[in-house]
């Protein structure tokens, strides 16, 4: 088989496919961690194409169950080969708000590009998120939101997080249609994104793991 196929079946969205190939990998013993590279490249080239509007929400919900499909018959190969996860990150939307569509959609790429993600859900209290950045090990806590009426809490888990010193070792990112960079600066997170994979590249400069591009 050609390790590239794996990208191909991504790209389809074809999870049956994108299982069966990945399979197909460690099977033919082509080791764990090229394909892990492979698959994360071929969501990143996805993400870039979703930020050119050249694919749309559904296309990418679909690619990354695909990848999901894949990562999860990689799982168990991964921690056994000892492949750490580039970064740890507690992901909700904001107290007082159910959408939760993007939030899923950050998610998704997040995982994609290699991060461990503890999923908080929709509607999610502040003491949840500090809790989560207190006892999770979380690198990155990212809050999502959709309403204009919810954006206030997500400068009150700032604050919280501020009040209890966890802002030493904890970065915090925003994002949600009516999140601004403008509003991000103003309540004090540390980065901010319009979008799932843009939100995957400021995470990566927020760890050092990718140079800014300021
Ligand atoms: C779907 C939807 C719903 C669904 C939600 C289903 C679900 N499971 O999520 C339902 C029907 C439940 C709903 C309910 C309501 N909704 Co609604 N809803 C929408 C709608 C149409 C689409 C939102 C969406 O999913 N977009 C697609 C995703 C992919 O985009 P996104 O969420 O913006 O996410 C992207 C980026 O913002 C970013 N991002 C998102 N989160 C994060 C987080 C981080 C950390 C980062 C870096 C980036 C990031 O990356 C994502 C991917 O690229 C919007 C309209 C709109 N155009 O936004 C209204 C909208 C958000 N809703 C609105 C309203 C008013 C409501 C209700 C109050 C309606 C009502 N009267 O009951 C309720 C509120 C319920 C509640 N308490 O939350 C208003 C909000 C107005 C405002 N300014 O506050 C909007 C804008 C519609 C409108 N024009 O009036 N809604």
């Amino acid at each position: 088989m050609n390790i590239l196929d794996i990208k191909k079946a991504l790209n389809a969205g074809d999870i049956t496919e994108a299982a069966k190939l990945t399979q197909a990998a460690l099977d033919g013993s082509v080791d764990v961690k090229k394909i892990l590279d492979t698959l994360i490249e071929g969501m990143d080239e996805i993400g870039q194409k979703f930020k050119k509007n050249e694919i749309f929400i559904p296309e990418v919900m679909i690619s990354a169950k695909a990848m999901h499909a894949a990562l999860k018959i990689l799982e168990p190969h991964l921690s056994k080969s000892g492949i750490k996860p580039v970064g740890k990150v507690g992901i909700g939307t904001v107290k007082g708000d159910l959408h939760d569509i993007g939030k899923n959609l950050v998610a998704m790429m997040f995982r994609g590009a290699g991060f461990e993600i503890v999923d908080l859900g929709i509607d999610v209290p502040i003491e949840k998120f500090i809790d989560t950045a207190k006892h999770k090990d979380v690198n990155i806590i990212a809050i999502s939101s959709l309403l204009t009426t919810s954006m206030g809490a997500m400068k009150d888990v700032i604050g919280g997080l501020r009040k209890q010193g966890l802002l030493r070792r904890v970065k915090t990112m925003v994002g949600g249609a009516p999140v601004t960079q403008d509003f991000a600066t103003l309540i004090g997170a540390d980065g901010y994104a319009e979008d799932a994979s843009s939100a995957v590249d400021k995470a990566r400069e927020l760890l050092g793991l990718l140079k800014s591009k300021k």
